[in-house]
């Protein structure tokens, strides 16, 4: 899978990508990243990409032209892939999007600077609109970072054997299971004695409550959203009558 990212800083690109597992795709060529520099679309003496906005205003807009150029230099390359826009008005980037996403032959990221875009871009150019998160960020570049880290863990051979796709926070709906290694204990905190026991019952059991009560607690809003079984809703129902009585 080829990833293009449309950048006026195609360096911020670089180094995060090339260590640890996505390193490891990009060498084994599982999948693949070029940053492209939207100036090399840009015309006139200054190689302009943002002007002024229409109707007066603060900030500067993106141009569309340079981003219609590269788009369609890039799609000679890459004729069947998505091109998706960063931003804080796109839909919010979920784990199904990059599971989706990454059955893709490639993506074109177009990534921006100051204030916004030309609505051109977007209802012209655009296949889908992103937002990692209800927080302004200075350009589209660490958005695509996130996307890019998020959709390559999906790709075949990406992780390793030991790194699983499926058992992680979310592939399931729900956030992950208190995890404990060595020491046995650690600053006056014991582990929990049934993670000791050898009884993979009862560790299955008890990592499954810790999970229910975890997303309880901390993302509610993610039950509403799963289904569960009859045993998880009696658990939680149980865990509430608990929380209620302390
Ligand atoms: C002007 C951008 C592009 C500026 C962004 C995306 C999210 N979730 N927060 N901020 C963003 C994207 C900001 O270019």
């Amino acid at each position: 899978m080829i990833f293009h990212v449309v950048t006026l800083f195609p360096e911020l690109l670089e180094s995060p990508l090339r260590e640890s597992i996505l390193g490891r795709a990009l060498k084994q060529g599982l999948i693949e990243v070029e940053s492209h520099n939207l100036r090399n679309w840009a015309e006139g003496r200054h190689l302009t990409t943002d002007d002024a906005p229409y109707g007066g205003g603060d900030g500067m807009v993106m141009k569309p032209e340079p981003f219609y150029r590269a788009v369609t230099e890039l799609k000679e390359r890459t004729p069947a892939a998505r091109v998706l826009l960063m931003t804080p008005q796109g839909v919010p980037f979920q784990q199904h999007h990059a599971k989706r996403l990454s059955t893709e032959e490639g993506l074109i990221f177009l990534c921006g600077r100051y204030a916004g875009f030309d609505e051109r871009i977007r209802t012209t150019l655009v296949d889908e609109e992103f937002s990692i998160g209800d927080f302004v960020l200075t350009g589209g570049e660490l958005p695509a970072l996130v996307m890019i880290d998020a959709i390559a863990r999906y790709v075949p051979g990406v992780l390793g054997s030991s790194d699983s796709v499926t058992s992680d926070s979310f592939s399931d709906g729900l956030l992950e299971y208190p995890q404990y290694t060595r020491p046995p204990e650690f600053n006056g905190v014991a582990v929990p004695e049934v993670l000791l026991s050898g009884d993979h019952g009862r560790i299955n059991a008890w990592r499954r409550e810790q999970q229910l009560l975890r997303t309880l607690l901390r993302r509610p809003d993610l039950l509403e959203k799963i289904d569960l079984s009859a045993a998880d809703r009696r658990i939680i129902e149980r865990l509430q009558r608990e929380a209620g009585q302390s």
